[in-house]
């Protein structure tokens, strides 16, 4: 049609820009942990999280292309038929196949998308099947992390007290004069992103994670993980992950909680399965030890002394009351 404002040239060249603007988006995110200037999600980290980052994928096309058609159809409108060009409005109203179609067509999406996020909600909520549990609870504001079983077999008193790094709590103080962007590990800028101790979990195995908080509701999330659980007081939330690869996933608190929300990070440190079993055990004959001999007759054995300073506490109080 020659009286059309919009040349199939100039369409062409729109599709291939924004073509090139999704490749950029979705090119090259690899990696787990998010990094600066990043558009889309990561794949994550776990065996479940591609499934979120699918299903997002998924919402985000079908958004894209109602976005193009119904601005494509307004613009159209707008400058093919405008006053200036002579048009003259229709008279008539109502198109019952139209509107059939478009009842329809939006129903369908709509049942698909549903289908899909049902299937992903129903899989990351089932834990059966778990090889450890750990109970992460949310305070005001820090975690705190209890390791509860690890294949079948209970774990004694691991468990610990997770909370802002000294280094970023230091800097984020008022007129600290210090720089956040000096808050580093190695080349990874951790400001506000790193903890004093992180939770310790190994790769390839199905970890149950049983959340809750102590005052009020907070949200444990890692976006390696492809999850967010809110951590509700007197409720037990339920969720589980198998990570991959070794590595350290961060994340923060996904519920404002307070005052600081924004300081209460998360660090998941994945180990490999005979490093974290080495963890474990140093961590459960920390806090167990054996018990004290009773009154030997030799008046001065030292065999029985107790540990102490030389080992983290398990439970370890901060630097900040
Ligand atoms: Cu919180």
């Amino acid at each position: 049609m020659t009286s059309g404002g919009i040349r199939p040239g100039s369409i062409k060249r729109a599709v291939a820009a924004i073509a090139l603007i999704a490749l950029t988006m979705f090119g090259g995110v690899a990696l787990a942990n998010p990094q600066p200037g990043q558009l889309n999600m990561t794949r994550g980290a776990s065996t479940w999280s591609p499934e979120a980052y699918f299903l997002n994928n998924v919402a985000f096309g079908v958004c894209v292309v109602i976005g193009i058609l119904v601005f494509g159809a307004m613009f159209i409108a707008m400058f093919r038929f405008r006053k200036s060009r002579g048009a003259v409005a229709e008279k008539w109203s109502h198109n019952t196949t139209l509107e059939i179609v478009w009842t329809t067509i939006p129903v369908i999406i709509l049942i698909v998308l549903a289908y899909l996020a049902t299937g992903g909600l129903r899989t990351f909520a089932d834990t059966t099947g778990s090889e450890m549990t750990v109970k992460v609870t949310g305070y005001q504001w820090k975690w705190r992390y209890d390791y509860v079983d690890y294949k079948g077999k209970a774990i004694e008193k691991v468990g610990f007290m997770s909370r802002l790094d000294r280094e970023s709590d230091d800097t984020r103080q008022l007129n600290s004069g210090l720089d956040p962007n000096a808050v580093k590990v190695g080349d990874e800028n951790t400001y506000l992103l790193n903890v004093d101790k992180p939770l310790v979990v190994p790769v390839g195995t199905k970890i149950r994670f049983v959340i809750t908080a102590g005052d009020v509701i907070h949200s444990w999330w890692v976006p390696a993980l492809g999850w967010k659980m809110d951590a509700i007081p007197g409720i037990v939330n339920a969720a589980w992950t198998n990570i991959t690869e070794p590595g350290v996933y961060r994340g923060q608190c996904a519920e404002l909680c307070g005052q600081d929300h924004g300081f209460m990070p998360i660090v998941v440190k994945a180990l490999p399965k005979p490093e974290f079993e080495k963890w474990l055990a140093e961590q459960e004959a920390a806090a167990n030890p054996p018990p004290a001999q009773p009154a030997a007759p030799a008046p001065a054995s030292t065999a029985a002394a107790p540990k102490t300073a030389d080992v983290d506490a398990p439970v370890s109080q901060g630097h900040q009351g």
